[in-house]
């Protein structure tokens, strides 16, 4: 299977690192790619016991024999990338090739400034963004005054292209923000200092990843974020500024859609979200405390707490559908070890209509409740489990009725966050 897509089915946090690492040490994986989003990302590993997290680095940097791509439609921020690397360099890590899209947006320090200055003006309507720059370097991307990779390596080019971007910016922090002007000298002598380091990494990653599937290579492609955080198919304007979803695979690495053959979405046994936004099984009672403690559900990145609820199969079934999922890795089944009956949305209720499918407005979404069935719980500790006759018989009714409800097949279930804590359910 040449090209894997693993990608997040409900709103980020669904174990993505931990799949992407199973995959790539259970079978031979060439290349790792990041294809969108940047440092707001926060991916967990756990090798023998040692935990790892990777923000804007593929997953993949920990896996020898593997080259780690971040592709053009990343936002790299050239400060958070070396600081990333160091940090496993600093551990003992013996990181991968490293390959950086020449065609990669560039996150510099004003865009970090002009995300922190425009949630707290937005108050009360924030995103609850990361505060990393994501958007802002974004919204240059598509209003083409974005930097680029390859703009590093010409100072007269770069000075242009900062010019640009500062114009009209420079203006709305003066006039709307009431803040001081940012500094063209300044941005241009902050992006230098990282051309050099840069220079050996960066390639036409497209052209890499082509000819890479051309020969039969074997490339991952790890997605970040997810699919309730994209920004056309998610719960816009709660969203990020990025194509979490399949689609957003073959723009941002430059490879086309007839080369994807396996779509894994990663989806956990219940649900979170980070941030602000609508959040239809949202728990405001012990339950959703206990999934929070239990879970862990804590931002890898930001350190905020996560929101909880229940399983969501419509959101599932949405997943399914805007991705072409050929199959779903369910994850942290275990946590649910603790409950003696377990609610699953199955539709909601929105203005006293059912619906089976998400309602096609936000204004509607905003009002959704959920309709539930219930199951039984499984009372036992299932993080030994290895196979899936393993499991509780409850707990075997409870995946296969997600199965069921949820749009397609289950690959396998996670019983804990050890790589090897694992369940190949088909
Ligand atoms: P941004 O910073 O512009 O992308 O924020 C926009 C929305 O996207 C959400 N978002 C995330 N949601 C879940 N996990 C993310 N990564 C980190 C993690 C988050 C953290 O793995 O835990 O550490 O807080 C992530 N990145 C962006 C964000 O919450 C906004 O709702
Ligand atoms: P990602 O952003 O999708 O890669 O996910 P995060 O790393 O942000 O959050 C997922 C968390 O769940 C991490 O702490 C993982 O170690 C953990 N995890 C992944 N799979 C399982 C599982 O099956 N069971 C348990 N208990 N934890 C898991
Ligand atoms: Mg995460």
């Amino acid at each position: 299977m040449p090209a894997i897509v693993v990608l997040g089915a409900q709103w980020g946090d669904e174990g993505k690192g931990k799949a992407t690492d199973l995959l790539a040490t259970s079978q031979p994986i060439d290349y790792v790619v990041r294809t969108s989003g940047g440092h707001n990302a926060g991916h967990t590993i756990v090798v023998n016991g040692e935990k790892y997290a990777t923000h804007l680095l593929p997953s993949g940097i920990l896996t020898p024999g593997a080259t780690s791509v971040i592709a053009n439609g990343v936002v790299v921020s050239p400060e958070a990338l070396f600081r990333e690397l160091d940090g496993l360099i600093e551990r003992g890590v013996e990181v991968a090739q490293l390959v950086v899209s020449s065609n990669a947006h560039v996150i510099a320090s004003y865009h970090v400034a002009v995300d922190k200055v425009s949630e707290r003006f937005l108050g009360k309507n924030q995103i609850g963004t990361t505060g990393r720059g994501i958007g802002p370097a974004y919204g240059d991307k598509v209003n083409r005054v974005g930097i680029r990779i390859a703009d590093l390596f010409d100072e007269n080019i770069l000075r242009q292209k900062v010019e640009a971007a500062l114009e009209v910016r420079n203006q709305v922090l003066a006039k709307v923000y009431n803040r001081r002007a940012i500094e063209v000298e300044a941005v241009v002598g902050e992006l230098l200092t990282y051309t050099e380091r840069l220079r050996p990494m960066v390639a036409d990653t497209s052209l890499l990843l082509n000819k890479a599937l051309d020969e039969g290579k074997t490339v991952l492609f790890e997605g970040a974020q997810a699919t309730m955080l994209d920004v056309d198919h998610g719960t816009y304007p709660f969203v990020t500024s990025s194509s979490p979803i399949a689609g957003g695979v073959c723009t941002g690495a430059g490879i086309g859609p007839t080369r994807i053959d396996r779509v894994i979405g990663v989806i956990k046994a219940y649900s979170t979200r980070v941030g602000s936004g609508p959040f239809p099984t949202e728990l405001f009672d012990e339950d959703g405390i206990n999934l929070q403690k239990i879970g862990g559900e804590i931002g890898v990145s930001t350190g905020r707490t996560r929101r909880c609820g229940w399983y969501d199969a419509v959101v599932a079934r949405y997943a399914a559908r805007v991705n072409g999922l050929t199959e779903f890795y369910l994850t942290k089944l275990d946590v649910l070890d603790h409950w003696e009956r377990i609610p699953v949305c199955v539709a909601y209720e929105i203005d006293g209509v059912r619906h089976d499918e998400m309602p096609m407005t936000q204004t509607e979404y905003h009002h959704a409740k959920p309709v539930y069935e219930y199951f039984d719980g499984w009372g036992g500790d299932i993080s030994g489990c290895r196979s899936f006759d393993d499991l509780p018989k409850n707990a075997q009714i409870y995946v296969k009725a997600l199965e069921e409800m949820s749009g397609a097949p289950f690959w396998a279930v996670g019983v804990g966050p050890g790589r090897e804590q694992t369940v190949v359910v088909n």
